[in-house]
């Protein structure tokens, strides 16, 4: 068997995140300053990624909501410099109908929405009229308040019938069906063992045909599994594991941190995949 048999392709697209933010969930601001922003995402894409990830307001639990004028000057100048630099997909992680609009002006081609569209009275109508793929996210409450008492008859069921529901309705606004992604929301107004069940659950969630993102990169709930773990950076391991869970169950791509590492978890569990099938 030749080299050239062995697939060197990853199947899973690597999504980098750039949070502009002083609060961050992981990179405590260090990349706060648009300059220092920029120059992380073209990083994160020499490491590997395959597409990059914006976002000017904390989602993590607890986090206060920032103004539209806030999160546009966080934001609006990173996805600028990021468009004069280089040519991969931007997306824009906002829950703003104005801010993906002005986003998009300014070169992001991807609207992630924690929030499904629910942003707004107009995010249906917005998302149709910027024509670009739109993230659907699944969150239970609010950051402020999401993790205080999640609660779920069925987690699974009740995650996809929502995302389904968006979907239909982002659907009868005008969106196109091939524009739509979806993705679980972990830790979003999740215990662990409601990420788990979730994770479990991925294949059913790709079976209906939409992308899913996953994104589980450094979050909290590794860390109840291994309590050494506290910190966000302590989370590689887990975040892999995830990243290949979610690779084994078909996910379209995986939003992380650790790019390198992920990209080349991908390229290897691509690889074996194809040789399983030879
Ligand atoms: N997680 C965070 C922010 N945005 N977007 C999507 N689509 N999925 C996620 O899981 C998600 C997100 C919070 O994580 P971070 O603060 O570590 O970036």
């Amino acid at each position: 068997m030749g080299e050239n048999a062995i697939n060197s392709k990853k199947s899973v697209a690597v999504m980098g995140i750039v949070n502009v933010t002083p609060d961050s969930f992981s990179d405590g601001g260090r990349h706060s300053d648009a300059e220092a922003a920029v120059a992380h995402g073209l990083r994160l894409l020499e490491a590997g990624a395959d597409m990059l990830d914006i976002g000017g307001e904390s989602t993590r639990p607890g986090a206060a909501p920032v103004s539209e004028a806030e999160e546009l000057a966080r934001v609006i100048p990173v996805i600028a410099g990021l468009r004069a630099r280089c040519d991969a997909p931007l997306s824009i992680d906002t829950m703003k109908p104005a801010v993906a609009r002005a986003a998009v002006a300014a070169g992001a081609g991807i609207w992630n929405d924690v929030s499904a569209l629910r942003g707004g009275p107009d995010a249906l109508e917005v998302a149709a009229g910027l024509a670009c793929p739109v993230v659907l996210m699944h969150m239970q409450g609010d950051p402020r308040t999401m993790q205080s008492a999640p609660h779920y008859r069925d987690v699974v069921e009740e995650v996809e019938s929502f995302l389904l529901a968006r979907a239909e309705a982002a659907l009868e606004a005008g969106v196109e069906r091939g524009a739509i992604w979806l993705d679980p929301g972990i830790g979003f107004g999740k215990t662990t063992e409601h990420n788990l069940a979730l994770l479990a659950a991925l294949p059913r969630l790709v079976a209906h045909g939409y992308p899913v993102l996953l994104g589980a990169s450094r979050k909290r709930f590794i860390s109840a599994l291994d309590p050494a773990a506290q910190t966000p950076d302590a989370r590689l391991g887990g975040s892999i594991a995830v990243a290949l869970a979610g690779a084994a169950a078909g996910v379209a791509a995986v939003r992380v941190h650790d790019v390198r590492e992920t990209a080349q978890a991908m390229l290897v569990q691509a690889a074996v995949a194809s040789a399983r099938e030879r």
